[in-house]
């Protein structure tokens, strides 16, 4: 099954948002697969954020996903990586349409609320950086005819 790694980021921690935000993914039927509060290091940071080191924000960027403490999570289902970013909304909130993440909270480019991934290159890459394999569940075992 097809996962991605999502975070809630220093503002969306902040702003008490770790539960709504969760509760948009639950309840569009994906599953949660690991999940935990953290507070991610410079060097985590500037890993996650390789692709961007040229640009004039990477600085910016790193200090503020250091800031404070994150809820990173892995979300699995059916095209969950593409659908999660159609949940997240436009990376700019002010372009972010109402009844997205960003879209309902978000002002700045830079404290966007939650990162995920855009590709399944990249989910796979951030999954591992983040994340060990004893830390994922797995549901594939479990008999879900009591859940109607
Ligand atoms: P996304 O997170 O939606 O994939 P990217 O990959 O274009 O967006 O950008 C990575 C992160 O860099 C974004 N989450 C955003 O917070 C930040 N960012 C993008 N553009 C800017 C900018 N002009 N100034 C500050 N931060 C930015």
């Amino acid at each position: 099954m097809e996962k991605t790694f999502l975070m809630v980021k220093p503002d969306g921690v902040q702003r008490n948002l770790i539960g709504d935000i969760v509760a948009r993914f639950e309840q569009k039927g994906f599953k949660l697969a690991g999940a935990k509060l953290m507070t991610v290091s410079a060097d985590l940071a500037e890993q996650h954020y390789a692709e961007h080191k040229e640009r004039p924000f990477f600085g910016e960027l790193v200090d503020f996903i250091t800031s404070g403490p994150v809820f990173a999570m892995v979300w699995e289902g059916e095209n969950v990586i593409a659908s999660a970013r159609t949940i997240m909304g436009k990376t700019n909130p002010s372009e972010a349409l109402p009844g997205t993440i960003r879209g309902d909270y978000g002002v700045n480019v830079g404290k966007n609320i939650i990162h995920g991934s855009d590709s399944s290159e990249s989910a796979s890459r951030e999954i591992n950086l983040f994340f060990n394999e004893e830390e994922l569940n797995d549901y594939s075992k479990q008999n879900e005819a009591w859940v109607y």
